[in-house]
């Protein structure tokens, strides 16, 4: 706590010393980093909140953005958010599961036929679930999850129709234990990269194909350096918006509530976002040259089936968190 306070003594002290007088410095500055550009509805709505809590802190507090990996890669915020560097960071599930397992539980392959079905697991027993176990990290999680979307799989190569188009394809996937697991049960050759790493990655061809939501296709310009999207919609992904576990239980209550609700109704918001982007961002894509294909998830989730898949992980995520996600979605193995 002590050193998020700044000294109020610094607008009058520059003043007398012949300075222009600036506006006072908050007295709380609180961190945030993410990996998206500012286009992204993410930070779009971030932004907003950060302008909510000045305004209904009087200024008290400010929430200062760094986009677009400014502070490193999700990796290295992940340990920055950890160790106070920053106080707030929004990792992807699949991201946020290097440190707390069961986190990645939203990721299982073809799980969530809907937005549905999403959100009535992840605002109800299956975040709740998870929320304890990020808490455990000794980090806090904001109840409302952000929607990063439906992921789907792009390649430079021959377009993916079904699970055989997927055998040892180089594929790019986040740094995720369960996206490598899929990714190899599906018969491709799946390598871990960092997302600050993937257009590059994708230009020089180290990796052919990646897959992510169509809003990160689109910021990201992912679009240059692919030729096909197959709409599989094979994992829904979120990100949490969490904080330091220790710089969080140090804000005063009132500034604890201020927070949340102007993060948890940003959140809300930017899951609307998501969705009507989803109504035109396909054309858009359509329009800069990426060709579309749907894809029957029948091959691909038999693939999984029959290579194991959702045994092996309803044993690592552990019968409690499997049948929470079951009760929301229904058998999956
Ligand atoms: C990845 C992530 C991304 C998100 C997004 C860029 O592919 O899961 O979808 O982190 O913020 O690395």
């Amino acid at each position: 706590r002590r050193t998020l306070i700044k000294g109020l003594a610094v607008a009058p002290a520059a003043s007398l010393i012949g300075m222009p007088m600036i506006a006072r410095a908050a007295e709380i500055e609180l961190k945030y980093g993410n990996n998206l550009p500012l286009t992204h509805p993410l930070n779009i709505r971030a932004q907003q909140a950060a302008e909510r809590v000045a305004k209904e802190t009087n200024g008290r507090v400010e929430i200062k953005i760094f986009p677009n990996n400014q502070l490193g890669g999700d990796t290295d915020m992940l340990s920055q958010v950890r160790n106070g560097g920053i106080t707030f960071f929004t990792p992807s599930a699949l991201v946020i599961a290097t440190l707390v397992p069961v986190a990645a539980i939203n990721a299982v392959g073809f799980a969530f036929a809907d937005y549905e079905q999403v959100w009535k697991a992840m605002d109800g027993p299956v975040g709740a679930h998870v929320r304890a176990a990020i808490e455990k990290a000794n980090l806090y999680a904001f109840e409302k999850m952000w929607d990063n979307g439906f992921r789907q799989m792009t390649t430079s190569g021959k377009a993916i129709e079904q699970a055989a188009d997927m055998a040892s394809l180089k594929i790019r996937v986040p740094v995720s234990p369960l996206s490598i697991s899929m990714f190899k049960a599906l018969g491709a050759a799946p390598a871990s990269l960092q997302f600050s790493e993937v257009y590059s990655a994708l230009q020089t061809k180290v990796v052919d194909a990646q897959e992510n939501p169509l809003p990160i296709i689109q910021v990201a310009k992912l679009y240059e350096v692919q030729k096909s999207c197959a709409v599989s919609n094979h994992i829904w992904d979120g990100f949490w918006f969490i904080a330091n576990g220790r710089a969080w239980r140090g804000l005063p209550p009132d500034i604890q509530k201020i927070v949340a609700s102007a993060i948890n109704d940003a959140g809300v918001a930017q899951r609307g976002d998501i969705k009507s982007l989803n109504e035109t961002v396909q054309a858009d894509l359509q329009s800069k040259g990426l060709a579309f294909n749907k894809t029957n998830p029948d091959s691909f989730r038999a693939k999984l089936r029959d290579g194991g898949f959702y045994k092996e992980w309803q044993e690592r995520f552990g019968a409690e968190a499997w049948g929470l996600l079951e009760g929301a979605v229904g058998k999956l193995a």
